[in-house]
């Protein structure tokens, strides 16, 4: 049976990772079986992060391969798309995943009351005397990475101004009801993921 390495359940989600329950509801609209492996350390994983699935033997690795692997077993994402609403919704997918993720990243790591709450969550599963510790260094190096990135970087008002541009675009694309897996069947399909 297929497995789905991913990050626990959290906020009452399938996953505290998006990207995860992203792969869940990738998995529950191919109609595979499937079943879930929570672990809280991605670092033997091929690239470092969840969710990865295991599938006869080999690891396939992010949630965009995963997709691309349940479409060569037959599974369509796209059911009566043309070649330019696939490439439409290809494009929206991006904006979600490498724009918006890192805000959501920056509000999740860098924000000192969200953190309070976040960061014993996610590490919640480590020896007591890690818990103290990796945390500290994992903050560290997400803030190095939005650095360098360049979020973390931009004052709080320039952060605000650009998540309200996406939400604001998403909003107003009338293509993510018809091709972007924001089916009404979405919050069922997450309530069967939890564990
Ligand atoms: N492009 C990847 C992104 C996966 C990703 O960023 N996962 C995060 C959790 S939301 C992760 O594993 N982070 C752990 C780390 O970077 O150490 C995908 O679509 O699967």
């Amino acid at each position: 049976m297929l497995s789905l390495i991913t990050f626990p359940t959290g906020f009452g989600e399938p996953s505290h990772s998006p990207f995860c329950a992203k792969a869940m509801i990738l998995l529950q609209m191919s109609g595979q079986t499937w079943q879930r492996e929570d672990i809280s350390n991605p670092s033997s994983m091929p690239h470092g992060k969840l969710p990865v699935l295991r599938a006869n033997g080999t690891l396939v690795a992010d949630s965009e391969f995963i997709q691309g692997w349940l479409t060569q077993q037959g599974a369509d994402f796209y059911p009566g798309c043309t070649d330019e609403q696939r490439a439409i919704g290809h494009a929206l997918v991006r904006m979600v995943e490498e724009n918006l993720r890192l805000i959501l990243v920056h509000d999740r790591w860098l924000d000192d009351e969200n953190w309070a709450r976040l960061g014993p969550m996610f590490f919640a599963q480590l020896p007591a005397p890690l818990r103290k510790l990796v945390p500290i260094l994992a903050r560290r190096s997400v803030r190095a990475g939005l650095k360098s990135n360049g979020i973390a970087r931009m004052s709080p008002s320039s952060v605000c101004k650009r998540r309200a541009t996406i939400w604001t675009l998403w909003g107003k694309s009338s293509a993510r009801t018809h091709f972007c897996w924001a089916t009404h069947r979405l919050p069922r399909m997450l309530r069967s993921c939890r564990s």
